[in-house]
């Protein structure tokens, strides 16, 4: 007697096109798993991706922590995202006011508009951000989150500053998909994305702040729909590792989602 709609079900809870595409690629590859891609050498990063490929729902980059970016690497960033059928998610962290975030998100060197589904904000400026960022993304079907928790000891982002940033993305649901947060906020629905950072399996921290939960804790416990795993999985190095890690992670993330729709 589930009361809980499946991912495959939420996606006609979006009108927009990048969180209906996520929803309906989790459903179809039976993964509620991203990949946090978090090096510096333009070779790991995209033998990464095609290792792990098949296992997720999502990639996620750092695109300014290469060294040696080319534009040749979006072309195979994309390439690999129809192979495997993934989504891009750059996890920029804009905090500026509307117009500089506009030019951030549009131009410079890695135009993030025209090659990722989705990107975030924190909420610090106030909803200007929101609309600097959707008069670029908006008209090209592309989806923001908010980060209303952080995954780091001492974090700021809690209580009241939380409740805003959930009131910003209620008031500009077109754009807005959802959060980077650490557990499903305030009753809230089945029609935000959470998508939670800080989870690993066989470690707790890294001593620069940084705290990791299991799956089950995220996706059972807490309520969110996307575990984020970057150095649990590519650690390793071997492709065979980052591989048996990949697998390992979706299991663990969908047997979980399993068991929450079936309470
Ligand atoms: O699994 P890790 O610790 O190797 O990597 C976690 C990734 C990093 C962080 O920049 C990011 O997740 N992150 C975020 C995001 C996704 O916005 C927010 C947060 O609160 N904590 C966090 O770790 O690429």
């Amino acid at each position: 007697s589930s009361h809980l709609q499946s991912y495959g079900q939420r996606a006609q809870n979006f009108t927009n096109p990048a969180a209906k595409l996520l929803l309906e690629t989790m459903e179809r590859k039976k993964s509620n798993l991203a990949v946090s891609v978090d090096v510096t050498k333009t070779k790991d990063f995209l033998s990464i991706i095609d290792t792990v490929g098949p296992f997720v729902c999502l990639i996620k980059t750092h695109i300014d922590i290469l060294e040696d970016f080319d534009p040749s690497l979006i072309t195979q960033l994309k390439e690999l995202s129809q192979k495997h059928n993934f989504l891009i998610f750059e996890d920029r962290k804009f905090a500026d006011i509307g117009n500089t975030v506009a030019l951030q998100y549009s131009r410079g060197v890695h135009r993030i508009a025209d090659w990722a589904h989705i990107t975030n904000a924190h909420a610090v400026p106030g909803p200007g951000i929101i609309t600097g960022l959707s008069s670029v993304g908006l008209p090209l079907g592309r989806g923001l989150l908010l980060l209303a928790e952080m995954s780091t000891k001492g974090s700021l982002a809690t209580g009241a500053y939380t409740d805003a940033t959930l009131r910003m993305a209620e008031n500009n649901r077109d754009f807005v998909v959802g959060f980077v947060a650490q557990q499903r906020m305030g009753g809230h629905h089945e029609d935000f994305l959470v998508l939670t950072p800080g989870v690993g399996l066989d470690s707790k921290g890294d001593g620069m702040g940084q705290q990791y939960r299991t799956p089950r804790e995220v996706i059972l416990d807490s309520a969110c729909d996307v575990i984020i795993v970057g150095r649990g999985i590519y650690g390793g190095d071997t492709a065979e590792s980052v591989r048996a890690q990949a697998q390992r992670y979706q299991d663990a993330g969908w047997s979980s989602y399993l068991e929450r729709i079936s309470l």
